[in-house]
């Protein structure tokens, strides 16, 4: 953001810059055409056809020095708008901590992956996944150790989700979701299972200290999925719920009422 405003206030001063030089352009080009064009008062020491030459010679030498000055500064004002928008576009659908799509960005890529690959009605399954009793993780580790388990777990998840049927992104603090496209129910729960197993697995160590994250997990697949995807993805936070009441690290699959297809 400060970056942004940096290149706010750089692009304002060289668009001063900018209009000053082409004034500079304008103005004495202007000054001898008028010189030219009534001659006799303004050039008693030279003659019409002497001050058009020297005017265009003079217009021609500053077009030479300034266009291309007023082209590479434009050119720079540009790519740094280019960016900017870059940078807040990244800022405005990727989570800083990990580097994984935000809420926002998820919601975005998920609707996108269900437009593009749904119609007539493809299979997917939607993921909500929670760290459990993570408030302890950070309470007895630090919060810079809670961080660095944030981390830890992303990037299992993004070594499990690789791949264009995925969707994957921190949607809270310590949730993540996972959108699964043209791929079974059966397979798609194997695969959540596989990440709960997997991340239990593999303990977090950071500057000495050790600790086991575990995951739980709610899940919904529909076999062939229309419209939008905040209701299953809905149906499986519900599930979550259930996962964590029947006592966490588990998987829990939405009641087949629940899955409904738009
Ligand atoms: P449960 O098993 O019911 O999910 O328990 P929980 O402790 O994981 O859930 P709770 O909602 O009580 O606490 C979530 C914790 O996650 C509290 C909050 O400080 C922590 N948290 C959220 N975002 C971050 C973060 O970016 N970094 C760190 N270190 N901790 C975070
Ligand atoms: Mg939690
Ligand atoms: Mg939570």
């Amino acid at each position: 953001m400060v970056a942004a405003i940096r290149t706010r206030c750089e692009v304002a001063r060289w668009t001063v810059i900018q209009t000053l030089l082409a004034l500079g352009l304008v103005v004495p080009t202007t000054g001898w055409a008028l010189v030219w064009l009534y001659g006799g008062d303004f050039s008693r020491s030279v003659s019409g056809p002497v001050s058009l030459r020297f005017g265009l010679a003079l217009a021609a030498i500053e077009a030479l020095v300034f266009a291309p000055i007023i082209a590479l500064r434009s050119g720079k004002t540009l790519r740094e708008l280019t960016l900017a928008r870059d940078q807040l576009d990244r800022l405005a659908h990727f989570d800083s901590l990990t580097g994984l799509l935000n809420r926002r960005g998820f919601d975005k890529a998920a609707a996108g992956t269900l437009e593009s690959r749904t119609a007539p009605g493809r299979p997917a399954a939607a993921l909500m996944c929670d760290l459990d009793s993570f408030k302890e993780i950070n309470d007895r580790f630090g919060h810079e150790f809670g961080d660095a388990a944030l981390r830890h777990v992303a990037n299992i998840l993004r070594e499990a989700a690789g791949g264009d049927n995925t969707v994957l992104g921190r949607v809270g603090g310590e949730e993540f979701a996972l959108l699964l496209t043209d791929i079974p129910k059966a397979d798609a729960l194997a695969f959540a299972e596989n990440l709960r197993l997997n991340i239990a697995a593999r303990p977090v160590e950071w500057r000495g200290a050790k600790a086991t994250i575990t995951l739980s997990v709610g899940f919904d697949a529909a076999a062939f999925w229309q419209g939008e995807v905040s209701p299953l993805l809905a149906s499986a936070d519900g599930a979550l719920y259930v996962a964590k009441r029947k006592g966490r690290n588990r998987i829990e699959v939405a009641q087949e009422c629940l899955v409904q297809a738009a």
